[in-house]
């Protein structure tokens, strides 16, 4: 009894140490206007697939740059970098999760002050990175068809605490056996305010609408900066 108290005690100062730095991370953020998305997914779901898509979508309009967590290879950070977007690659060896701290260090690669939208693709895992918050104002959650129809039932706290679900690789659904309309309705069961996008970073299908999503919360922040600029 004693040792799991003791372990649930140790839990709960890593989660409270955590939020402090996230706190910090969050006012750095709100005082640039910066956008920045965690992005989070069971591994294989499609995040790098969809930010490469939604880059390309939105390149020339926003500047855009992406933090990539791992527990090796910096594959996913030169798939960004092909695209001419920086790109800093964090790997975590054993740890399942990006924890704000890792964040704040990751920040003086990039000049941010001069970015619209900072995406973090955080460690494929549906459980950790639900708990550690990075001080992210849009938390986005993607889900493949391929995963099947119950996972948002079986991972509630990920997506109870999504802003926006992203149903990637609708391509698949017959393929896998997968009813699109059970598993949105799970999606909804769990988080009846989440934003819900069906799509498939592969064929493009469904991609316009999360994309103009983007451009415009992208978009009110910048307008919110330039009204507090008049303002001040
Ligand atoms: N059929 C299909 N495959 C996809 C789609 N999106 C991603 N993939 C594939 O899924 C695999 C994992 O994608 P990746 O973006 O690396 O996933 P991540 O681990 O979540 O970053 C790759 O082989 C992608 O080509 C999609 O919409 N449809
Ligand atoms: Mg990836």
């Amino acid at each position: 009894m004693q040792g799991n108290a003791q372990r649930v005690s140790v839990q709960t100062n890593i989660l409270s140490a955590n939020q402090q730095v996230a706190l910090g991370n969050r006012e750095l953020f709100e005082s640039l206007r910066l956008l920045v998305m965690n992005l989070m997914s069971a591994p294989g779901a499609g995040k790098t697939t969809l930010l490469e898509a939604t880059i390309q979508a939105i390149e020339g309009q926003y500047r855009v740059a992406v933090i990539e967590g791992d527990l090796q290879t910096d594959l996913d950070a030169q798939r960004i970098r092909a695209l001419d977007v920086p790109s800093h690659q964090i790997t975590t060896g054993t740890v399942c999760h990006l924890d704000a701290r890792m964040i704040y260090r990751a920040l003086e690669v990039f000049p941010i002050k001069e970015l619209d939208l900072l995406v973090i693709e955080n460690v494929g895992n549906l459980i950790c990175p639900a708990s550690f918050d990075l001080g992210e104002s849009l938390r986005v959650v993607v889900c493949s068809v391929a995963e099947g129809a119950e996972k948002p039932r079986k991972y509630p706290v990920m997506f109870h605490r999504a802003d926006v679900v992203l149903v990637n690789k609708i391509d698949l659904a017959e393929a896998s056996g997968v009813n699109l309309e059970e598993l949105m309705a799970n999606v909804r069961d769990v988080n009846p305010t989440a934003t819900l996008f069906a799509l498939s970073a592969r064929t493009g299908e469904g991609m316009k609408a999360w994309t103009e999503w983007l451009r415009q919360a992208v978009g009110r922040q910048r307008i919110e900066d330039s009204e507090m600029l008049v303002r001040s």
